[in-house]
């Protein structure tokens, strides 16, 4: 006996599998299509710097360890790079990844929670200072920072009538030429003089000697300044910022 489907279900089959058939080509075209497609749109954004250009990336950066008793801004060749985000309790660490240029000089102005008029904390607590910083290429602070104070109180650590005494604050004592060379070396402290909180313990200090003035006590805002050098060091880099931030920094008008 013989078999046979009628001639419009046999039609039928074979339309549904041309249009099947055509269906996956087309998805298969646009598959391949799509990556190209993509690129070409990337390409227009401008992804790729002009020929020549070589931009830092993040494995140019180092990392920035930084804990300050009671709080500290920092300047990088010139540039405000850090302030410590919390001025008084509790002690943090402030950690963040810079962009190193050679010779480096960083500035770092201190302050000790301090009255402006008594030197006091609390009331009439003598309150005590301490600095330390650790960059991941080595740099950390020691006694060959410079440092000084520009405000000391209470005088003669007398509580009961307290007198303080301030010295003006340079304008450029964060520049690169800034001339530090009359100033004394740093103190070292040790750890248990200082007796930093939970936060330096997780950060990495390694090596890295606590800092102030002569007087740990008594001088509440202090000046730190050190010249990193590097012989023979270049940019790997040659892309330089645009940028001009003096209505950012509205004390820092450069004249
Ligand atoms: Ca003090
Ligand atoms: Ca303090």
């Amino acid at each position: 006996m013989k078999t046979y489907l009628p001639k419009t279900i046999v039609l039928k089959i074979f339309g549904f599998s041309m249009a099947f058939l055509t269906l996956t080509i087309s998805s298969f075209t646009l598959l391949l299509a799509q990556p190209e497609g993509k690129e070409k749109k990337d390409k227009g954004k401008g992804s790729r710097p002009p020929s020549g250009l070589i931009k830092p990336s993040m494995a140019d950066t180092i990392k920035a360890n930084v804990y300050a008793d009671n709080w500290f801004i920092m300047y990088i060749n010139g540039k405000l790079t850090a302030v410590d985000s919390i001025d008084f309790i509790p002690h943090n660490v402030v950690s963040v990844d810079i962009l190193p240029e050679y010779p480096m000089t960083i500035a770092v102005m201190a302050k000790d929670n301090a009255d402006p008029k008594t030197g006091m904390e609390y009331g009439t607590h003598i309150g005590d200072g301490g600095f330390i910083l650790k960059f991941a290429d080595g740099t950390v602070t020691s006694s060959k920072w410079k440092a000084k104070s520009f405000f000391k109180g209470p005088l003669g650590s007398d509580t009961k009538n307290p007198k303080v005494q301030h010295e003006p604050i340079p304008d450029d004592w964060f520049k690169i030429d800034f001339d530090d060379s009359k100033w004394k070396n740093a103190t070292e402290y040790t750890e248990e003089r200082v007796n930093p909180k939970e936060p330096f313990f997780k950060a990495d200090f390694k090596g890295a000697k606590w800092i102030w003035t002569e007087d740990l006590d008594l001088d509440n805002t202090v000046i730190f300044r050190h010249r990193v050098e590097k012989e023979g060091w270049k940019p790997r880099w040659n892309t330089k910022p645009n940028i001009d931030i003096t209505g950012a920094l509205p004390w820092r008008n450069e004249k």
